[in-house]
């Protein structure tokens, strides 16, 4: 099937991609942090830091694009995921909001190629394999609906996230 093969899990770091757009793990400030936050801030520089500044921050679900100053990608696409509260905080839907509007601003700014880490997984403890579903519906989903995204790289940080997102991608069409 052609949409499966424009999505490929991937293990990695994020910061090393020569994509058109990484996508960063960020949260409302979009001032910088731990994680996978702190590792493109560090690989961008100071100018990312500079531009973030200036979003005004950035809800929870939605997700802003700046350039990407030192990094291999042009853009970075700085999506806020939701802290895993149990469940019933709307946390699968801003999940998938997060994906939505990081397609959509992929879309709207013409990017070809696109990395997203696996956004809520670590620090805000969403539960990895329910992430990875929410994740690949919703990029199929986007991709599906005619998206212009022709290359998708899901990034995994470990052995055992790489297993894992593999198997739920089998579970995919
Ligand atoms: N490349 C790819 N994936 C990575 C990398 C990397 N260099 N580093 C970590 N990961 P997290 P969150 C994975 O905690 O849960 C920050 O402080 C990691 O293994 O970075 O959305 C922000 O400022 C995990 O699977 O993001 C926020 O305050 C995934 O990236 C908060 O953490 C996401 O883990 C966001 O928490």
């Amino acid at each position: 099937m052609i949409l499966r093969t424009m999505v490929e899990i991937i293990k990695g770091d994020i910061t090393t991609l020569k994509v058109d757009a990484i996508v960063n793990a960020a949260n409302t400030t979009l001032l910088g942090g731990g994680g996978v936050d702190g590792a493109i801030h560090r690989a961008a520089g100071p100018r990312l830091q500079a531009e973030c500044a200036m979003a005004g921050g950035c809800p929870t679900g939605s997700a802003k694009l700046t350039e990407g100053y030192s990094l291999p990608a042009r853009f970075v696409i700085h999506a806020v995921g939701p802290v895993w509260s149990g469940g019933d905080q709307h946390e699968d839907e801003l999940l998938a909001s997060c994906y939505r509007t990081a397609m959509r601003l992929a879309e709207e700014h013409r990017i070809d190629s696109i990395a997203f880490p696996c956004i809520s997984t670590g620090v805000y403890r969403f539960p990895f394999e329910r992430a990875c579903g929410i994740a690949l519906a919703e990029i199929f989903r986007a991709l599906d609906e005619g998206s212009r995204v022709k290359q998708v790289y899901c990034v995994c940080f470990s052995d055992a996230d790489y297993e894992t997102y593999q198997e739920v991608l089998t579970t995919f069409g």
